[in-house]
């Protein structure tokens, strides 16, 4: 049976013109293989066929405009096939509509919210409760408040837990609907989670394991001091690691699984400062020598160790950047996002892996630390695990002294979502709590601040007797059998490895939520009056030798007063109990770590061919870069090999870029797929989400869309799988935003496309100050492993694309691109011949006015402004008989580089001949000043000056933007062809090739106000 196949629903275009047809008559296709492809002045799509079969005959050909319901084929129909797809689709429609029935179910929402937020609780199994009576001054009727507690009791005797939850809820439940409205409260008392009776214990050697992280502790601590004893102007952190030794440990030993040739690792995000005792480790493990040891923090010329976790400065070992504190925590949600996008598309395998992340309680205070949390636990990353060393002081003192910062973070991650695990009490206090029939021992805990629980902890047992349980007679006679000493062991949740043990195991089995450990530690603990829970303690890298002392003695390390004095590293050797022990934990948890590996396979190139469409002039079609850039994208979808690896990135901006057609095509990544119809899902370019979507909308967060950007970058080490991440951004919220991710993403050794769109202070027109770049170039010039480019042509794109491809997927070179696309439209001329070479270095002669006379000058243009600057050479041609040699510059950071290596080398070999940079040789033999600009500030365009010999002068879009019309822009930043004209004249006035009155009357003809102050100044 013939069919036609009409153009579907696109939205509010008319009249489209179609830019490529892909199949021919006599082609056999599949439902949905693309037709053609239309592009307007905002979008370009392709159509699908909506059918499977043969193409009989086209009916359009490439400029053909077409609207909704042209016809553009006739298609002999494939009816097997169409009945097998239906019955897929009948099933899909079935198990959408026993989701729907499903969610039906659901109870209303405030039930949802409690279940989930109580669902987090852990539950006790059925057993007796003891009866407390609580005499309290807030309870006016104390029987009446027995006869609930009973009633609680009965149920939870005679029902379980689930039956006394679902009352509780439905009491809430009907409160509110009373008009009862005070928000059921987030927080728990100030015990830990999970009560001693169900906490899992570990089957390590405790004593061993003990002895193992006192050698890891001095040696952390050594290594900071010793530095700091040969060179005081180097810092380092003895506090950090002093309160986290613990919780890395148990990790270490039971829980964090290597990458090896069966299983692809957990990640582990260490907390920057804590970065001593990573080190401390891997020496006792033997991947880190004593000299290593002996050069921390002393990396130019040695075989030193850096400050914190830097990738590219010790690629075989760090993985992830965390030191800059909020990084760590929104990187890893992302990673763990980025790490079930590959399992849902089907690109890895879901082996349980786990990504932890280890954060400071003060680093919470970042608004990226949480600004992220919602994410986590909408998408259900079970796979992501904080754990939050509250240590609760910071770098200058508490981190909230008035308050408790445990409760504090519980209420928030409760509130969002997550599975929280409170580490507040070590072993040695169960027995007190459970003695305590008072209940008053839980509201000592609940109504201490931090404030006083620090300076507990800086004191000693008999200060904490006075001030902590001297409140209440009660809890006075609680510990009168107790000494001092006895008291002091009391001890935190976070140095105990039984209850961190039993809180990582418990996250491990969590479920569809993330899991937060707030687990409550000492800031410099063990260090004693040098550093132990006091405000400096952050700070302090010196330790006397008084203090060595007492932290050997505090550790038992077996080392003499003398070695101590010397500040010895101590290893027990090879055979001991110790190194044969942690080594063989590493050995069944499958290798070591940190460790940073690569096994992924190239990507295959993309055919030559692939973007010969972008390098013809464009014709009468008018088109901007960024619609070249989707043309680049489509043309990528089309290649087996690179189009499952490609991930475009958007923050809600697709429709700004014409990208909108990757929505219908290769679908939005949704966990779950997508449960309603969408009310656009007739057209062509359907808001489409699936579970298997390609496109990660980030929606409003350029912070988070770059640490997607990163985690789909990195993920040829992470998950020994390359991606191409393309994130498209608009240009002004990328750089300037989240420059210090951008900065990590060097860091990280990233690959991957960052793309500034709608570009140029002046070319992004009527958005005004905020909105309108003229700096990102900058920006992008200050990373050194980033390469960028300003191109102002379709061919100039593809071209850079290309040559990216094969630099970060071909050679594996860890380098990430920059490249500015614009939104204004204009046609596109063919590639000159010869000129990709230029295109790559920076700069390449683009046209040449050769026929008037003896003046010559020198036009550089880049990107928007190169079209002003041709513009500029055809007036002083035609009217002034001025030649002129116009150059694109696409990347002056670019020739920069060059410039400066071909610089330094030259003075660095003085007696020879003098090599010349890129920018010489373009310019060398060329005659006449050269004139620069761009729709970059001028320092953008300067940054050449050095290896120009002639006069330079150039011209930019220093200031804050306006919101007006591109011409007036342009006028206003005096970089139209008016302005360029006019100057151009001036400076050759200057060097007097042509008479100062021809630029002065150019003045008068072009209307330039000389009284109007420099832009920069308005
Ligand atoms: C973005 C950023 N701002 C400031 C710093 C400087 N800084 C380093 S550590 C630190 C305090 C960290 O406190 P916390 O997060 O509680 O970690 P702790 O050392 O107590 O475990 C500060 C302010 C930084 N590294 N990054
Ligand atoms: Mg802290």
């Amino acid at each position: 049976m013939s069919i036609e196949i009409p153009v579907p629903d696109i939205g509010d275009f008319e009249s489209v013109e179609i830019i490529e047809i892909l199949v021919k008559a006599g082609d056999v296709i599949n439902k949905n293989d693309p037709i053609v492809t239309l592009e307007s002045d905002k979008s370009s799509v392709e159509v699908p066929s909506p059918f499977s079969g043969k193409i009989i005959s086209l009916k359009v050909k490439i400029g053909d405009k077409v609207s909704k319901g042209s016809i553009l084929a006739l298609l002999e129909k494939n009816e097997l096939n169409e009945k097998n797809k239906s019955s897929k689709e009948q099933k899909i429609e079935k198990e959408k509509s026993e989701v729907t029935k499903k969610e039906e179910n659901i109870l209303p929402i405030t039930e949802k919210i409690i279940e989930e937020a109580e669902s987090t609780i852990v539950q006790q199994p059925k057993k007796s409760i003891q009866k407390k009576s609580y005499s309290n001054k807030s309870d006016i009727d104390p029987i009446e408040t027995q006869e609930w507690l009973d009633s609680l009791d009965a149920v939870l005797k005679q029902d379980g837990t689930d039956r006394a939850h679902y009352l509780l809820k439905k009491l809430t439940d009907e409160a509110y609907k009373e008009g009862f409205n005070k928000p059921l409260t987030r927080i728990t008392p100030y015990i830990n989670t999970i009560p001693a009776e169900l906490e899992v214990k570990s089957a390590g050697d405790q004593n061993i394991e003990r002895r193992i992280r006192s050698l890891i502790r001095w040696n952390a601590a050594a290594m900071v001091v010793k530095a700091n004893k040969k060179n005081p102007e180097i810092g380092g952190h003895i506090g950090t690691f002093a309160s986290a030794a613990t919780l890395y440990d148990v990790g270490m030993n039971h829980f964090w699984r290597a990458k090896n040739n069966k299983f692809g690792g957990d990640l582990i995000y260490f907390q920057g400062h804590s970065a001593p005792g990573v080190y401390a480790r891997a020496f006792l493990e033997g991947r880190l020598t004593e000299n290593q040891l002996s050069n921390f923090r002393q990396e130019v010329g040695v075989d030193g160790l850096s400050s914190y976790p830097h990738p590219w400065l010790m690629p075989k070992f760090w993985q992830f950047p965390t030191v800059s504190m909020g990084l760590g925590p929104i990187l890893s949600i992302y990673q763990a996002r980025f790490t079930k996008y590959l399992i849902n598309r089907g690109l890895l395998k879901d082996e349980g892996r786990k990504i932890w992340a280890f954060l400071g309680d003060g680093e919470m205070d970042e608004p990226e630390s949480l600004g992220a949390i919602s994410l986590a636990s909408r998408e259900k990353l079970d796979n992501l695990i904080f754990v939050i060393n509250c240590n609760l002081q910071r770098l200058d003192g508490p981190v909230r002294g008035n308050g408790k910062i445990i409760q504090e973070l519980e209420g928030i991650f409760r509130g969002a979502g997550w599975n929280v695990i409170k580490v507040i009490w070590g072993s040695y206090w169960d027995q007190l709590l459970s003695k305590d029939k008072t209940g008053l021992l839980i509201k000592r805990m609940n109504e201490c601040v931090d404030g006083e629980y620090q300076a507990f902890k800086a004191n000693d047992g008999s200060y904490v007797r006075e001030k902590f349980f001297g409140k209440y007679p009660e809890l006075q006679d609680l510990v009168s059998s107790m000494t001092d000493r006895d008291i002091w062991k009391l001890n935190r949740g976070g140095h105990d490895p039984h209850k961190v043990y039993a809180a990582y195991n418990e996250a491990m089995k969590t479920k569809a939520k993330p899991t937060v450990i707030l687990a409550k530690t000492i800031k410099g603990y063990g260090m004693g009056k040098s550093g132990e829970s006091i405000n400096i303690t952050h700070q302090q890298k010196k330790l006397g030798e008084e203090d060595l002392l007492y932290y050997r003695d505090r550790f038992d390390i077996p080392l003499t007063d003398k070695q101590v004095k010397n500040i010895e590293f101590y290893k027990p050797n090879e055979k001991s109990d110790e190194i044969r022990y942690l080594k063989e934990r590493r050995m069944k948890l499958g290798g070591n770590l940190p460790e940073r590996t690569s096994f992924s396979r190239a990507i295959k190139k993309p055919s030559k061919d692939i973007f010969d469409n972008m390098l013809k002039s464009s014709g009468d079609r008018q088109m901007s870069t960024t619609m070249a850039l989707v043309r680049i994208l489509t043309n990528l979808l089309r290649d087996k090999n690179i189009a499952p690896r490609l991930v475009p990135i958007i923050p809600d901006e697709a429709r700004t870029f014409g990208m909108e057609g990757f929505f219908k095509k290769i679908g939005i990544y949704a966990h779950e797929g997508q449960k309603y119809e969408p009310e656009d899902s007739e057209q062509l370019s359907s808001y489409r989400e699936d579970k298997k979507g390609q496109v990660l909308e980030e929606g409003i967060t350029e912070t988070g869309a770059m640490s997607s950007f990163i985690a789909a970058g990195t993920s040829y080490t992470n998950h020994d799988l390359e991606m191409i991440p393309v994130y498209t951004f608009y240009s002004m919220f990328g750089f300037q935003r989240v420059m210090d991710l951008i900065w990590a993403a060097g860091d990280s050794q990233t690959r991957g496309f960052l793309i500034g769109a709608t570009s140029g202070r002046t070319t992004l027109a009527g958005e005004g100050l905020q909105h309108q770049d003229g700096h990102s170039q900058i920006l992008a010039s200050t990373v050194p492993n980033c390469v960028s480019y300003d191109p102002t042509f379709a061919y100039e794109l593809a071209v850079i694309f290309r040559e990216g491809l094969r630099r970060m997927h071909d050679k594996q070179e860890n380098i990430f691109y920059y490249l500015t696309t614009m939104n204004e439209n204009y046609n596109h001329p063919e590639m000159p011949r010869n000129c990709e070479e230029g295109i790559l270095k920076g700069m390449y002669l683009f046209k040449e006015f050769n026929n008037k006379g003896k003046t010559k000058v020198q036009l550089l243009g880049s990107g928007a402004i190169l079209r002003e600057m041709i513009a500029a050479g055809e007036i002083l041609s035609k009217e002034y008989n001025i030649d002129s040699d116009v150059w694109s510059v696409t990347s002056f950071n670019e020739l920069r580089k060059d410039g400066m290596k071909i610089e330094r080398k030259n003075l660095l070999n003085p007696g020879e001949k003098a090599q010349k940079s890129y920018v010489e040789k373009c310019l060398d033999r060329r005659e006449g000043p050269v004139v620069a600009a761009s729709d970059y500030m001028r320092s953008y365009a300067d940054q050449i000056r050095p290896y120009i010999s002639k006069s330079f002068y150039t011209f930019g879009t220093d200031g804050y933007g306006r919101s007006d019309s591109r011409k007036k822009l342009r006028k206003f930043f005096e970089v139209d062809k008016a302005h360029i004209v006019t100057y151009t004249l001036s400076a050759l006035a200057k060097e007097q090739l042509v008479p100062s009155k021809d630029a002065e009357k150019a003045i008068k003809k072009y209307n330039i106000n000389k009284d109007k102050p420099i832009p920069s100044e308005l």
